[in-house]
């Protein structure tokens, strides 16, 4: 099967993080490929696109999270990819207290806070006879570390953790995990502009949204567990 044929018709999707960078990029693949999207960021305004949905999300805000869910539900999710998330790096010693909480607050406790809202949904679907799909981009560094690292690597980990525990009890409710983990990727990621011309090598958003659509297409007798994936110009590392 081509990427082409890889169709999503029929399919309702939540996306965090869908404003910009890789999650932008997962909005403009899904719905091409004919999936309804419910799309969420802290800041959507101006944002619309043929066949998504936009919502204001705070996946640090449990209240925030609750709304998005409830439109998701409404409008019959049965696939969430948790994308949202920020970088921070700087040595050990100059981490603050409050970079700690933005950092882990985004990428650990909002992947856990939209998932968990979710859930009561996934089981009812697979009460139904019906399948769920979970996809987080977490990170290549999710399963190891550099200076400079500790703090995003820390939450990253921890995002790998939750999405790995999570396809272990979702196997009981039809749910599928997915982990999908890109390397160098050029958005806005850690205060970046897209398209500085230093990151011309690295991958494409529109990469790292392939990655997504092969996952949420996989058959339904297969799990796609884990994807990495790296710019050719990037350090080979497992
Ligand atoms: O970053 P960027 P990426 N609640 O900054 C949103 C991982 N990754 O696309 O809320 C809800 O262009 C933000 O919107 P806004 C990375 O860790 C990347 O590169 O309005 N949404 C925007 O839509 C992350 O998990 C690289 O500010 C929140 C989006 O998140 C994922 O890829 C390498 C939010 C961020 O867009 C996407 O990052 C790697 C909140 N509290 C892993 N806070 C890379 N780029 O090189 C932020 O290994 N957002």
């Amino acid at each position: 099967m081509t990427m082409q044929e890889r169709t999503l018709a029929g399919r309702v999707v939540a996306v965090t993080g869908a404003s910009k960078g890789i999650g932008w990029a997962v909005v403009e693949a899904l719905t091409a490929r004919g999936a309804q999207v419910v799309a969420g960021a802290r800041d959507v305004s101006g944002l619309s696109r043929t066949g998504a949905a936009f919502y204001p999300l705070d996946v640090t805000d449990e209240a925030s999270v609750g709304a998005f869910a409830e439109a998701a539900v409404q409008a019959g999710v049965d696939a969430l990819v948790n994308n949202a998330g920020v970088g921070s790096f700087q040595p050990v010693e100059e981490i603050t207290l409050e970079e700690y909480r933005r950092v882990m607050d985004t990428n650990v406790l909002g992947t856990l806070l939209v998932t968990r809202a979710l859930i009561p949904h996934f089981r009812e679907r697979h009460a139904r006879g019906e399948g769920s799909q979970v996809v987080n981009v977490t990170s290549d560094v999710s399963a190891r570390t550099f200076a400079t690292g500790a703090l995003y690597t820390a939450s990253k980990y921890a995002q790998r953790a939750v999405t790995q525990a999570l396809a272990a009890e979702g196997q009981g409710y039809g749910l599928r995990v997915t982990e999908i983990r890109p390397g160098m990727v050029d958005t806005f990621f850690a205060g970046s502009v897209q398209g500085e011309a230093h990151k011309a090598a690295w991958l494409r958003p529109a990469d790292v949204a392939d990655a997504v659509v092969y996952a949420l297409t996989a058959p339904t007798h297969a799990r796609v567990d884990e994807v990495l994936l790296h710019p050719v110009v990037q350090e080979v590392a497992f």
